[in-house]
């Protein structure tokens, strides 16, 4: 019996040392995947809840913009590049070129899907302040930019009208808050036919343009559609403006 007992002993405390060695090993496991996940980290800041009057105050900026990716390319050619991976200066020097492109034109028109609090006309998150030149500054909650009904109900777009209409070769998308959740651009043609000018991954984090480069359409185009799976990134996606690039 005690020699029975003496082994048992022993082979629990065999066993223990093995269980102890994989709890250190799963505890280093989980430490080395919580630090690479770079974009779930920030994608968890506040947002505002859908029960209040306004959206909440501004998040807080998060980690440094590590997860925007390179390139992403669709099936037509077009590629999706973000503003997000430039330095200070550069990206600087970048938000101005974009904004005083002579090729570029600011949409005067918008409607979409929804938004927040069914906001009409001028109000803050309707769709009209995707209008105009950007005008947010901070990465954050802003009504100065449109914002869906609901901030992770799926899919969501905006559909904007431009003076003039151009043989399109770009789009720039800028988003202010909750950014990467755009799925699809498209472009009409004077038919009304939808074009689909890149679909994918949008590798936008922070306040910063999407830009969405293709071959340039053989139509001219003044219309513009952007898509968001707004579930893609928890909490409220805002789009500041969308500029349509072409020429004559
Ligand atoms: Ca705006």
């Amino acid at each position: 019996m005690q020699a029975t007992d003496r082994s048992k002993s022993s082979h629990l405390g065999y066993d223990n040392l093995a269980i102890y060695r994989m709890v250190v090993l799963l505890a280093i496991g989980t430490l080395f995947l919580s630090g690479g996940c770079g974009k779930s980290n920030k994608e968890s800041s506040p947002a505002p809840q859908s029960g209040a009057a306004t959206p909440a105050a501004t998040a807080t900026p998060s980690s440094p913009a590590k997860s925007a990716t390179a390139t992403s390319t669709s099936s037509v050619g077009a590629t999706a590049e973000t503003t997000a991976k430039l330095a200070a200066t550069e990206w600087a020097l970048k938000q101005d070129e974009i904004k005083h492109d002579p090729n570029g034109q600011w949409a005067i028109q918008a409607t979409a899907s929804s938004s927040y609090n069914d906001a009409q006309g001028q109000a803050g998150w309707s769709p009209n302040q995707a209008t105009g030149a950007p005008n947010v500054d901070k990465y954050g909650d802003d009504d100065k930019a449109w914002t869906s009904k609901t901030p992770d109900g799926g899919i969501e777009w905006l559909d904007l009208k431009y003076p003039k209409p151009v043989h399109a070769s770009e789009v720039r998308v800028r988003e202010s808050f909750g950014s990467g959740a755009v799925i699809k651009v498209e472009v009409f043609d004077e038919a009304g036919g939808a074009h689909a000018v890149w679909a994918g991954n949008d590798p936008t984090t922070e306040l910063n343009y999407l830009m969405v480069k293709f071959p340039k359409t053989d139509f001219k185009t003044d219309r513009v559609k952007v898509t968001l799976a707004t579930n893609v990134i928890p909490g409220w996606n805002e789009i500041d403006a969308v500029q349509l690039v072409g020429t004559d």
